[in-house]
């Protein structure tokens, strides 16, 4: 399974994901920081179809909602 979170470290809700995903020791999970790259920006607004963050792609398919998220981490350790 492919996994990207699209994210902006300074986002507090992007930290609530990050600190799930650090208390689980994941190392599965592709971080990309929309405020340094771009491409990354212009993949998130293209697929999920809006710029709002944290954005995890799951095999492509982009989740939003941070609660949603962390849900979905807690289910698939
Ligand atoms: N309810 C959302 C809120 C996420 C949110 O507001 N993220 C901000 C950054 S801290 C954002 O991306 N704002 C831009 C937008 O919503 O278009 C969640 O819990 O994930």
């Amino acid at each position: 399974m492919k996994l990207d979170l699209y994210m902006f470290p300074s986002c507090p809700y992007c930290r609530r994901v990050l600190a799930v995903m650090d208390s689980q020791g994941r190392k599965d999970i592709t971080l990309h920081n929309i405020h340094a790259n771009e491409q990354d920006r212009q993949t998130l607004i293209r697929v999920g179809g809006k710029e709002q963050v944290p954005c995890l792609f799951i095999d492509g398919t982009p989740m939003y909602e941070s609660q949603d998220i962390i849900d979905w981490l807690v289910r698939h350790p």
